[in-house]
């Protein structure tokens, strides 16, 4: 009896600090993100990474991977789906490939404004999208801003869908966006954006299209230095998890990161506004030619019929996307 009492004292002095140990050992989970250091959608993610490190009393620790570290946007959200990666925030265009409705959210000329967007994106459309990734392997947590898309090159100023003839411009690794710059009479190149600069640089690629935020922040704008502004695309961007690693967590947790993603989303949009008023004023000042562009009847009528080829599932998100008043 006494012997047993003494083994059962070992036993739990063994025990208990394992458990303690254990249960002060935080949740580790890896986001990977694009951008570098200070660019809105990485202020966004430790945006999102605090609320949950405060809101889970330090129990869940998300650790941000800025400047593609853990790989380009096509190869992260592979990895993201096998569970090597725990989270991500991406631009929807290449994760289209991977779940095709999305693309019904990067039509060209949809949105009417930033506000009609967002109304989207935080209305039940946009939140029904983010329940409906979990069949393809991720969780869907919130979305950022990423602004609206025009095309820049290396060769001329850009004025009319006329002038895109021919120049050979990178996309994303999107069939969409590879669509839209055929409609524009030029040549779709596919290529990682971290291959961007050296591709404007070498004259591998002639153009590229993107927001004022990445054409300064990834220094295209110092090789390509027409930028016109016919912004033919309002591309969401969005925090994804891995169905796999937050599958592992309780519902309370996956809930609580859940919410801390789409309450990180107004402070993402301040940056990122404030982002792009410093890109504009310095590739002003850096001396490009930019290029506005009022009256975008003919670009809005250049890209019609990419509307007809859209699957039905697609043509009847656009319908009810466009429907939000
Ligand atoms: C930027 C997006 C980034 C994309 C990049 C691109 O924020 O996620 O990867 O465009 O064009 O605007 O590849």
């Amino acid at each position: 009896m006494k012997r047993m009492h003494k083994a059962a004292l070992i036993l739990m002095l063994i025990l208990v600090p394992a458990m303690l140990f254990a249960q002060a050992k935080p949740i580790v989970l890896r986001l990977a993100e694009t951008h570098p250091k200070g660019y809105p959608t990485e202020l966004g993610d430790e945006e999102f990474a605090r609320l949950v490190k405060e809101r889970s009393g330090g129990r869940i620790v998300i650790e941000v991977y800025p400047g593609s570290q853990l790989g380009e946007e096509k190869a992260v959200i592979e990895q993201v789906q096998f569970g090597a990666i725990d989270l991500t925030r991406v631009s929807i265009s290449p994760l289209a490939s991977f779940v095709p409705k999305l693309n019904a959210f990067q039509m060209p000329y949809l949105y009417r404004d930033s506000d009609h967007m967002w109304k989207v994106l935080k209305g039940d459309i946009g939140k029904e999208l983010l329940a409906s990734l979990e069949p393809f392997g991720f969780i869907g947590l919130g979305w950022f801003d990423g602004g609206a898309r025009s095309f820049y090159n290396s060769k001329k100023p850009v004025r009319t869908p006329a002038d895109l003839k021919g120049l050979k411009i990178r996309v994303q690794e999107s069939e969409l966006m590879m669509g839209l710059v055929r409609a524009f009479g030029a040549v779709p190149t596919p290529m990682p954006y971290g291959e961007v600069y050296s591709g404007l640089q070498t004259g591998v690629i002639d153009g590229a299209e993107n927001n004022p935020p990445s054409y300064f922040s990834a220094s295209h704008y110092e090789v390509a230095k027409y930028y016109t502004l016919d912004e033919h695309t309002m591309v969401p961007e969005i925090i994804i998890g891995s169905k796999i690693s937050l599958g592992r967590l309780s519902k309370a947790d996956q809930d609580l990161i859940k919410q801390a993603a789409f309450d990180a989303i107004d402070y993402q949009r301040a940056q990122w506004a404030a982002y792009v008023k410093l890109s504009m004023d310095k590739v002003i000042a850096a001396g490009c030619t930019i290029i506005p562009v009022p009256d975008k009847t003919e670009w809005i009528k250049t890209v019609q019929p990419m509307y007809k080829t859209q699957s039905k599932e697609i043509q009847d998100l656009i319908a009810r996307i466009q429907a939000v008043k």
